[in-house]
């Protein structure tokens, strides 16, 4: 089998799985999130002050290389988080979430969240069965990402630019950035935030209750 047919073989088991997924959330009644940005552009510090602000029914598939700290900052925050240690993988696949998702109650959740693995390339290829990917840049990586690493964006149901509170501190055209996103992808849902100063995040649970399935 040539390098490009076992690509394809691989991506085409991911995706079989990824439906099943679809299908149980669907069955469930849960609105599931892909979470893709760069390591440490605050997308767990995003799912801490929405677990903590909002009033919601979560649980947390949380993706990292090396421990489960993350998972173990949003069970800190009183919902049901599940590590997935990929052990160097680069990204999440829908096997991996299959297999956390049959350890859930999912009747008791509205909203999961799969925080993937930081990466802006690996994981907007594979399909994890979810409802929205939702993309996240942060003010101090500067602001020609959507450009450089346009297939993620392509992909993204909504993004939000996080730290804004940095912003002062950092060359960032945000208009730029807005505008590059809403090129490659016609009507994305943008949400500028700070995580650590709680700013910004009405829209996003405004967002939320509009597709809440309870
Ligand atoms: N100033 C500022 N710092 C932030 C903000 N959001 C997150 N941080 C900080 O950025 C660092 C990384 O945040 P995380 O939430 O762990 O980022 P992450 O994307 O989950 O990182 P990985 O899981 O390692 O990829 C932490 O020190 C956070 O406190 C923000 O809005 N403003
Ligand atoms: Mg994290």
């Amino acid at each position: 089998m040539s390098k490009v047919d076992l690509n394809r073989s691989v991506r085409e088991s991911n995706d079989a799985v990824a439906a099943r997924n679809r299908q149980a959330f669907a069955a469930h009644g849960v609105f599931a999130m892909n979470i893709i940005g760069s390591p440490g552009c605050g997308k767990t510090s995003i799912l801490e002050y929405t677990a903590r602000h909002f009033n919601g029914r979560f649980a947390a598939v949380i993706g990292d290389v090396k421990t489960a700290l993350d998972a173990e900052r949003i069970a800190d925050c009183g919902i049901a988080a599940h590590a997935i240690e990929t052990g160097g993988g680069c990204h999440l696949n829908a096997a991996q979430v299959a297999d956390a998702i049959a350890e859930m109650d999912l009747d008791a959740v509205d909203f999961l969240f799969i925080e993937n693995v930081g990466n802006l390339v690996c994981p907007s290829a594979f399909d994890l069965g979810e409802n929205i990917k939702v993309a996240v840049l942060s003010i101090p990586e500067g602001d020609e990402k959507v450009r450089k690493y346009p297939a993620l964006f392509v992909r993204a149901d909504a993004l939000f630019i996080n730290k804004v509170d940095l912003a002062e501190h950092c060359p960032y055209d945000l208009e730029r950035v807005k505008a590059d996103a809403r090129h490659v992808r016609p009507g994305i849902r943008v949400f500028e935030t700070s995580a650590t100063h709680g700013t910004g995040f009405d829209p996003w649970f405004d967002f939320l209750r509009s597709v809440s399935p309870a």
